[in-house]
């Protein structure tokens, strides 16, 4: 889609030079995607410096008829962020803390605020902001709240839906809606803010949000631990969850194949259970009260359950720079599978009661459908979220074994869909799984999704085609 010189010259007269990119080189960085697997087209980059001017610019878009596709820290791993066509409307320049509540446990940031600045002025104002995930020191909070972002403290805390307490968005017409309250209570109709959240971009522009805070951990014990089988993992955690309650913040697993990969592709990344084994899990507890006798729980859970040969081997972290050397294993398993060739990614959830059974009897069909395969299998598995990825085998072609992508997708979301699972955990939908939405979701659900969208944005303007 072409832009008219006139509102590329209107847009500009908005935003100002700062708030333009139009040069070829500096416009790459926008369109393309973490996975490489998208690459689209723009006519402008726009970075808007506030919700007005925000506003004023989806009004000239609406106008001319021109896509907006909203981008925050463009670190979004399906897709929902890359244009085709139109402009970008990058929020990287909304990027102030507009208030802090000690008391309401609140804090007012705009949607470019970099999700770890987020957590430092949390911090600093004596309190936690507890999403974190491995993309925090680039992704923006506007991008976390229009994929609903999961990652690794869901177990205690929710996913970014639970930690948002108010938004303000300028809609697909150019009208500002403020909904920026700070309320735990509100039942006034219908949640608005709900629509936005997890909508990528579909509904409108999030400009800004109120968050919850919480007490920050003033005792943590981390530990590194060793198991025979996927069931064994899954049963320390429900062991754990019995034992420790909701001081479990975080329960990850990971493959031992992930595991290496790490070890192989990071340099500094240590594995401190030198003998190897089928299944790690990373596990934390944490609480706000400074003495709370954590490690006694976390002993005697590991300690039964190493008698009951659920656990074979466990590191328990004692300093600072243990628990990070832990976490950069987790970490590292996520960016070092571009190492080993193409990979192709599920990320998936069952109900935790059937995760073991999931990993066995989709592990044994992709092997089935591809001797030599790689399966790289991990993720939060306290919440059910399994990244079940595809490691190419090490002498294919990489381009011949990406074009299985489909096939791959029918084996392992056919099986997700038996166990009553979702074949998009955290992700999101974006382009990459527009496809798997037909296919998995009822007619119902469709045919409401579409009538708000609808309703919204009856030109689809707003991020046209992706989601639905
Ligand atoms: P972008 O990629 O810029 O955009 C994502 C989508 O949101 C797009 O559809 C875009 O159009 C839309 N959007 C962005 N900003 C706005 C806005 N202000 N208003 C409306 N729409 C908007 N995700 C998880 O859930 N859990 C993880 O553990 C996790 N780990 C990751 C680790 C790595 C190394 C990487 C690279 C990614 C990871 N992700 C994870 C995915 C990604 O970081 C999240 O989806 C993140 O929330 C995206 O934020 P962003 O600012 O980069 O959004
Ligand atoms: C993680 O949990 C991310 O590390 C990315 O969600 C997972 O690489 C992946 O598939
Ligand atoms: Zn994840």
């Amino acid at each position: 889609m072409t832009v008219a010189k006139e509102t590329l010259d209107a847009i500009r007269r908005v935003v100002g030079p700062k708030g333009c990119i139009e040069d070829a080189a500096e416009l790459d960085a926008y369109l393309i995607e973490e996975r490489g697997l998208y690459r689209g087209t723009c006519a402008m980059v726009v970075r808007p410096a506030s919700t007005g001017e925000t506003a004023e610019v989806v009004k000239l878009c609406v106008e001319a008829g021109v896509a907006i596709v909203p981008q925050g820290g463009n670190t979004g791993l399906v897709g929902g962020g890359v244009p085709d066509g139109g402009i970008v409307l990058s929020t990287g320049r909304m990027n102030r803390i507009r208030a802090v509540d000690a008391v309401n446990h609140t804090m007012t940031v705009e949607a470019g605020c970099i999700l770890a600045e987020i957590q430092k002025a949390a911090e600093e104002a004596g309190a936690l902001f507890p999403l974190s995930l491995g993309a925090e020191g680039s992704c923006q909070i506007g991008g976390n709240l229009s994929t609903n972002a999961g990652g690794i403290a869901v177990l205690r805390y929710g996913n970014t839906r639970d930690l948002v307490l108010g938004v303000e968005a300028v809609l697909p017409d150019g009208r500002v809606w403020d909904g920026l309250r700070g309320l735990r209570k509100n039942n006034t109709g219908y949640d608005l803010k709900h629509l936005f959240i997890g909508a990528e971009g579909t509904l409108g522009i999030i400009t800004a949000a109120v968050l919850k805070l919480f007490p920050p951990p003033r005792s943590r014990e981390t530990a590194l631990v060793a198991a025979p089988t996927a069931e064994a993992v899954v049963e320390l955690f429900t062991r754990t969850v019995d034992a420790c309650g909701d001081s479990l913040t975080a329960f990850e697993m990971m493959g031992r194949r992930g595991v290496d990969f790490a070890v192989k592709h990071t340099p500094g990344v240590i594995n401190p259970i030198a003998k190897p084994h089928p299944f790690y899990a990373l596990m934390e507890l944490t609480s706000p009260r400074a003495s709370e006798p954590l490690r006694d729980a976390l002993e005697g859970v590991l300690g039964d359950a190493m008698e009951d040969g659920i656990v074979d081997d466990a590191v328990i972290a004692v300093s600072e720079a243990q628990v990070q050397d832990l976490w950069r294993i987790r970490e590292a398993v996520t960016l070092s599978q571009k190492y080993e060739g193409g990979s192709i990614k599920h990320d998936v959830s069952v109900p935790v009661s059937r995760a073991a059974d999931f990993i066995n009897r989709a592990t044994a069909l992709v092997e089935k459908e591809m001797p030599g395969i790689r399966v790289v299998a991990f993720g939060h598995l306290g919440d059910g979220n399994i990244h079940f990825n595809l490691t190419q085998p090490a002498d294919a072609d990489t381009g011949t074994f990406l074009d299985r992508w489909e096939d791959f997708n029918r084996i392992v979301h056919d099986l997700v869909a038996e166990m009553d699972g979702s074949f998009s955990a955290e992700h999101g939908i974006g382009r990459l799984k527009r496809n798997e939405m037909k296919r998995y979701k009822s007619e119902v659900e469709l045919d409401l999704m579409r009538t708000v969208k609808n309703a919204l944005d009856p030109k689809n303007i707003m991020n046209p085609w992706k989601v639905l």
